[in-house]
């Protein structure tokens, strides 16, 4: 691959112009105006450094994996599981035998709560949350404590949308059996104290699960030293494919864990009333995996890995750090979410624009933001509101496309006319 960008670890030196020529879709106009986009919180878009591993698998790899002798199945399975080792190494996991392939951070905890939750979690147990989760890391809590009689607690966020860490201490007991949160709030941008809540349930012999789906695509992440025992996240929020994801578990959890789905790939023997597990991790990957899918999250860190995740991080600072500076001048705003560690995720809204006016503004003018819940409804519910805009933004946005974004906020404040 030829080089993205000139970068050194210590300093920033971050040539977005470059890095941009790599991801084609930046080139697109809406509504007659160049693409801004700022909906990478929900979904980035992807270089043709990605685009093209998954064409060039289908144009010369195809085939089926794990199970074929012949020259092409040998190929399609060393390229899946090379990806499985490129992730192994992109969060410093200690052997590839602890990345599952999941469609994505929601099937990655559904996993979990159902292989993980049915066999340790039961009757009176409970089961630690917080107030920021995003659905995809309540939902299935809920579905569990349901099945097994268990009970969810919560860790409260504060006004500031950071965690109430001094009330998590009280929520831990005998019952509980996992604490399970997000590692950056895809709704305040809010980093959490991860290390610390680790450690509080780790000295009470309580595994940790967190959601990383907005904090591996920005952060560089090193499940050792985070020490968590499960870690979820998305491919296609890290310039990867749609329908790829993984999850990290320590080697004992999943050594202990029931299968999640029965077919073909995890098994090891098959009698016709009972069969034997295959080994870890292809015990969690019943049938045909996303072949292609892996492939190209692989070339997705390969990408990531080149411009490097520190830079990534930094640059994304600067980003946030001017947007905010810029979005804040407007006295009709508010901002929910003011962490002093946070990411690049901005949830706003100004004066009593309703957001989905606010979206549809922006889109007319090219710019893509969102507006709702963000699929964290009890955070709405707390905060009073119905729905919030939000922009967020990736590693190849530039202070520019912020200034022509506030551009667009000022007409639609003099549009509006509160
Ligand atoms: N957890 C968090 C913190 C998320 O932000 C998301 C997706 C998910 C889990 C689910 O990821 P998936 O890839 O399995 O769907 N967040 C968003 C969002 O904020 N807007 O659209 C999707």
């Amino acid at each position: 691959m030829e080089t993205i960008i000139a970068a050194t670890p210590t300093t920033l030196n971050f040539d977005v112009q470059n890095i941009r020529k790599n991801f084609p879709i930046l080139n697109e106009q809406v509504h007659g105006h160049p693409l801004i986009y700022f909906d990478n919180a929900a979904t980035t878009q992807k270089p043709r450094q990605v685009i093209e591993a998954i064409s060039d698998y289908y144009q010369h790899s195809n085939a089926n994996v794990h199970r074929a002798i012949h020259t092409l199945g040998e190929q399609a399975t060393e390229g899946y599981e090379e990806a499985r080792r490129k992730i192994a190494r992109f969060i410093n996991a200690e052997s590839e035998k602890q990345i599952i392939f999941t469609r994505g951070t929601t099937e990655s905890i559904n996993l979990v709560a159902s292989a993980w939750g049915e066999k340790f979690v039961g009757q009176g147990d409970e089961i630690i949350v917080t107030e920021m989760e995003h659905h995809s890391n309540l939902i299935p809590w809920q579905l569990l404590a349901e099945k097994v009689g268990a009970k969810l607690r919560y860790i409260p966020f504060t006004e500031d949308g950071t965690l109430d860490t001094s009330l998590f201490e009280t929520l831990l007991n005998k019952q509980t059996k996992i604490v399970a949160l997000t590692h950056m709030s895809n709704v305040f941008g809010t980093i959490n104290p991860i290390k610390k809540i680790v450690r509080l349930a780790h000295d009470r012999g309580i595994p940790v699960l967190l959601d990383g789906a907005q904090s591996v695509p920005h952060l560089p992440i090193d499940v050792q030293s985070l020490d968590c025992d499960f870690l979820a996240f998305s491919g296609h929020k890290m310039v990867g494919p749609t329908g790829i994801g993984v999850l990290y578990a320590k080697t004992n959890r999943l050594e202990n864990m029931n299968p999640y789905q029965g077919g073909g790939e995890m098994i090891n023997a098959v009698w016709l009333d009972r069969a034997t597990w295959a080994e870890i991790p292809h015990k969690f990957e019943a049938g045909t995996p996303n072949i292609a899918g892996a492939i190209g999250l692989g070339a997705a860190i390969d990408f990531l890995q080149q411009i490097g995740m520190k830079q990534i991080t930094l640059y994304e600072q600067q980003l946030t750090t001017y947007a905010l500076e810029r979005m804040t001048r407007f006295k009709e705003m508010t901002i929910y979410g003011h962490a002093p560690e946070r990411g690049s995720a901005i949830s706003f809204n100004l004066g009593s624009i309703h957001p989905h006016d606010m979206a549809q503004f922006l889109d007319q003018y090219g710019v893509a933001i969102r507006a709702g819940h963000h699929c964290a409804q009890p955070i709405m519910r707390k905060l009073n509101v119905a729905a919030v805009n939000r922009a967020s933004f990736y590693f190849y946005n530039t202070t520019e496309e912020i200034d022509a974004f506030i551009d667009v906020l000022k007409k639609a404040r003099d549009f509006f006319d509160f």
